[in-house]
């Protein structure tokens, strides 16, 4: 799928997305999970080619060979396999989703969703200009966005935020920086104080937590966690260190909602805020994105953006910005209906798994 325009972060640049989804056929219907992984391993170590082959080759395997199974079971079943998160998360996805459009219960409904829509925020990406991303960050505002996040690195920090904050006031303002500083850039990152930002995400590389505790001492505003936090163990014990006073929840990075329910009561326990991530998902993962977000302690802005910050067309009815928040769909699973035909169309290969049955062993 092409972006509707260049998507430019600290770790590359992207123009499209090739996206790997998951349609579970089970006894009890379908159901449609979206993996998140990148083309290229440079956000985590995931990468899409290697989440379809660790999908394909150890980790349905696994789930066939367990017969019978519910939503709840597929993280115990796929423990053995180390890491791969978001491949592991696309098959819990489309479990569930499968379950709950049989038994009618959204998603939304299921995790415990408190609220019928949700507050969203923009990821807007680094920029060639200042003048160039203050006209971006202007027509975000213009749609209705309620809070604006940018992404950062070193050499272009400081000023963008600065631009930002005097061409556009108090507006809520958070910065990404994808791991591209290192602790002794404490002191430059503590000018960003000045400008009263919600967090700084993730400024140093993932197995620096203890870095981000020390770093948390030099720089007033709040250090939030993204790539560190890949289960609600590394959330509770970033927590505890002093690393983290708000956390990015991606359902994805942290094996599945399931998962990420748990970081959120981790959190909630805690007091630590937390909102919900994005990562340029279809309609599908935006489905469950903005259904968890509906959970009591999601009380920042999510990157919910609507359909068309990323996408022309969407594969499924495109989420549309209403005075700066999307509805949680209350329909069956996802809530949500793929556009087959249009899928078909942009769909470049297909891989087709099948449960080995007992007649067929015997037979062969
Ligand atoms: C973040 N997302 O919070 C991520 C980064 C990100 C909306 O800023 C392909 C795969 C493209 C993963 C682009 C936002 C991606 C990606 C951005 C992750 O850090
Ligand atoms: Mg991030």
């Amino acid at each position: 799928m092409s972006l509707v325009a260049p998507f430019e972060t600290s770790f590359g640049i992207q123009t499209e997305r090739d996206i790997l989804l998951l349609k579970a056929t089970t006894s009890a219907g379908e159901g449609w999970g979206e993996c998140v992984a990148g083309e290229e391993p440079t956000y985590s170590s995931e990468y899409v080619d290697g989440a379809q082959h660790v999908l394909v080759h150890h980790l349905l395997p696994r789930l066939f060979e367990s017969g019978s199974l519910v939503a709840e079971d597929v993280a115990r079943i796929l423990r053995p396999v180390h890491g791969h998160q978001m491949a592991k998360a696309a098959i819990e996805m489309a479990v569930l989703d499968a379950q709950l459009r049989s038994s009618g219960e959204s998603f939304g409904k299921y995790l415990g969703a408190v609220m019928s829509e949700v507050d969203c925020g923009v990821s807007v990406g680094i920029h060639r200009t200042i003048p160039e991303l203050l006209q971006t960050v202007g027509g975000y505002l213009d749609q209705g966005y309620r809070r604006i996040k940018l992404k950062i690195k070193p050499g272009w920090d400081v000023e963008p935020v600065r631009a930002v904050r005097e061409r556009f006031g108090d507006v809520p303002l958070q910065v990404d920086a994808n791991t591209a500083y290192s602790v002794s850039d404490a002191e430059h990152l503590a000018e960003l104080d000045a400008f009263d930002l919600l967090l700084i995400e993730q400024p140093l590389p993932e197995e620096e937590v203890l870095a981000h505790a020390e770093l948390a001492r030099v720089v007033r505003t709040r250090i939030c966690l993204d790539e560190s936090i890949i289960s609600a163990q590394a959330a509770a014990d970033a927590i505890q260190l002093g690393a983290c006073q708000v956390i990015n929840i991606k359902p994805g990075r942290v094996g599945g909602y399931l998962e990420a329910r748990r970081i959120h009561d981790v959190c909630a326990s805690h007091g630590v805020p937390v909102w919900m991530g994005g990562m340029l998902e279809t309609g599908l993962g935006r489905a469950g994105n903005v259904a968890m977000a509906a959970l009591p302690n999601f009380t920042l802005p999510g990157d919910t953006s609507a359909s068309d910050r990323y996408y022309h067309r969407d594969i499924t009815e495109p989420f549309v910005l209403r005075e700066g928040r999307l509805a949680v769909p209350a329909g069956p699973g996802l809530g949500v209906t793929v556009d087959l035909e249009f899928l078909d169309q942009i769909t470049h290969s297909v891989e087709t798994v099948r449960r080995e049955r007992r007649a067929a062993r015997a037979a062969g």
